[in-house]
């Protein structure tokens, strides 16, 4: 899986509301990924509303190589029911689950990856 990071900018402190998305060519497992975003200064992408998912499916589209992203959603160690973003500690409030998705195949499925093309979610 690839990572996403979102990237708050610089200027956050003149500019609000600003986000810069990466999208990386590595390859590793969530852990690798929300590493690699931090040590370039983001996170893994959190996404807040359907208008951001919908910008960010067209980011995905022209990828055409890419089968899904890393994303900061995992699932919540205490309640193990729900998920929650890992940098800001928040719920989600909105949510764009693949059908039939989250499942937790085979018990071992804590992280979300978003899906390409289509944006979805899954766990
Ligand atoms: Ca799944």
């Amino acid at each position: 899986m690839r990572t996403f990071a979102d990237y708050k900018g610089a200027g956050d402190d003149v500019i609000e509301d600003v986000s810069y998305y990466f999208f990386s060519t590595e390859t590793g497992d969530w852990n690798y990924a929300e590493k690699a975003c931090v040590g370039r200064g983001g996170y893994l992408l959190e996404v807040d509303t359907n208008e951001e998912n919908i910008e960010i499916e067209g980011y995905l589209l022209p990828l055409t190589s890419a089968i899904g992203f890393w994303i900061g959603a995992r699932r919540n160690a205490k309640t193990e029911s729900s998920f929650i973003w890992s940098h800001s500690g928040r719920s989600l409030t909105f949510q764009n689950w693949h059908q039939g998705e989250p499942n937790n195949a085979g018990g071992n499925e804590d992280c979300v990856h978003i899906f390409y093309p289509l944006g979805d979610y899954m766990d």
